[in-house]
């Protein structure tokens, strides 16, 4: 089940205006599971990838599945929940950064085997964080393939703030990976990383066949004499 439509892409403050065929089916389906009456955003009603990604189960008061990762001779650091009205996050604490000698020398909360991604499909990343006493105010995050430490096609940067907000971020999987998937937060300085509902969906697969034609939409332009074509009259 195939419909032509055009649309107006925006990446990186880019707009291209493009013609191309997408299968529908998928929608259709979901349809059927989600019936009218509430609005169906891409991540809902998918299966979160990330186990434990709200942190809600924890041993000891750490979180399960996820764990620290760095040179404990250059960095002190911490991995914790906390329950801020009645809701677990995860604490990433580092009280001691001595310098970056090795691509060991990092604060890390790192989940091991817990994602698996099929080449070529498209997921949606997304969390919330905030940050305390990160000079730098950033966290890097990556999915690595531990068999060989290759990328997956997912890498990014999360500028933060003192308060918590909210990332997304969509992108494409560049090769199948199961049991040796790792997900890393990780910065390099001393402060505080909080982090929350983590999560990575897979979205719904979509047939896109890009042509070269943009068909005639019947729609108005709204720029009065877009064209020029009244002169300076217009
Ligand atoms: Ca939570």
């Amino acid at each position: 089940m195939n419909i032509k439509i055009s649309t107006v892409f925006i990446n990186h403050g880019l707009c291209h205006r493009s013609c191309f065929s997408v299968s529908i089916l998928p929608f259709f389906l979901l349809s059927l599971l989600f019936p009218a009456g509430k609005a169906i955003s891409e991540s809902e009603g998918t299966l979160n990838l990330v186990p434990n990604g709200d942190f809600s189960k924890s041993e000891n008061a750490v979180p399960l599945y996820w764990e620290c990762s760095g040179n404990p001779k250059s960095v002190t650091q911490s991995l914790k929940v906390s329950e801020i009205e009645g809701n677990q996050c995860a604490v990433l604490a580092c009280t001691r950064f001595e310098g970056k000698t090795s691509g060991w020398d990092h604060v890390m909360a790192a989940q091991d085997g817990g994602i698996k991604l099929e080449k070529g499909k498209t997921y949606e990343f997304s969390c919330r964080a905030r940050a305390e006493n990160l000079v730098g105010r950033n966290v890097s995050v990556m999915i690595q393939d531990t068999d060989g430490w290759h990328p997956c096609g997912f890498s990014t940067e999360l500028p933060l703030a003192q308060t918590w907000q909210t990332y997304k971020r969509l992108f494409k999987a560049s090769r199948n990976v199961d049991k040796t998937a790792r997900l890393q937060f990780w910065f390099t300085e001393t402060g505080t990383l909080y982090l929350d509902d983590v999560r990575i969906v897979m979205l719904p697969d979509e047939r896109i066949e890009f042509t070269e034609i943009v068909p005639d939409l019947n729609s108005k332009n709204l720029v009065p004499n877009g064209s020029f074509e009244l002169g300076k009259a217009g």
